[in-house]
């Protein structure tokens, strides 16, 4: 594991965004953890998280024209995306976002900001069974854009539709590398090293033992 990625999951834990416990998700499975991204909900918290994922973008080498932000969580973090990767690593990208109403006055449209052209960074918070990433797949392509790549804090590694994982299927499916700050086995490398956190592991584990990719 990265130092940067080992301090996210510190700063993560410290914010409450990640916690542990019995959590119902999108997907119906009951989870012993899970990832709140809205509680990185200050100012400086905000900054702080795009710069983890700008780190975690530099370091995949990744080519794209725009960064998109789905309605409504991806909007603040693609935001903050943008903000760190032109700070920290001088570059001035554009960015754009959807709304989830049509506007019929005023601009029009469901589209704010930066055309949603070319190869399309999708920005967003967690990816589990991979649902929510398949209908933002459907905006971009009625724009004839196309993804370039999705950029997540926390990839859950779950099952999909089939032994793969959620996210390796929308690998296989629109031909697209799916980058993350950190995946489960950090989490869990975390928690292990951790003398207060380390209760937690086996009910994690035991989760991906069920959940998870083999
Ligand atoms: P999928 O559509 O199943 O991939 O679930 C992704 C969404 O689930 C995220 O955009 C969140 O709204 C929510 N979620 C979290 O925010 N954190 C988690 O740890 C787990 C989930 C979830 O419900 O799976």
């Amino acid at each position: 594991m990265q130092e940067y990625q080992r301090e996210f999951i510190r700063f993560a834990i410290e914010r409450g965004v990640l916690r542990f416990g019995e959590f119902t998700l999108k997907s119906g499975r009951t989870s012993p953890y899970f990832f709140n991204a809205g509680l990185f909900n200050t100012g400086s918290a905000l900054a702080r998280l795009g710069r983890f994922y700008a780190a975690a973008l530099a370091d995949s080498n990744l080519q794209f024209d725009v960064l998109f932000g789905p309605a409504y969580k991806g909007i603040p973090l693609a935001a903050a995306v943008a903000i760190a990767m032109d700070e920290q690593h001088g570059r001035d990208l554009p960015w754009c976002f959807n709304r989830k109403e049509a506007k019929a006055h005023g601009e029009g449209g469901t589209l704010v900001g930066a055309p949603l052209a070319g190869r399309v960074l999708i920005v967003d918070d967690v990816i589990t069974a991979g649902t929510a990433i398949r209908e933002v797949m459907q905006i971009i392509k009625a724009q004839n854009a196309r993804p370039a790549g999705v950029l997540i804090a926390l990839n859950r590694e779950e099952r999909g539709q089939s032994e793969l994982s959620a996210i390796q299927e929308v690998e296989r499916d629109f031909g697209i590398p799916v980058v993350s700050i950190v995946s489960l086995p950090q989490v869990l490398e975390y928690l292990a090293s951790d003398v207060q956190l380390k209760q937690y592991l086996p009910k994690v584990e035991a989760y991906r033992a069920q959940y998870g990719i083999r």
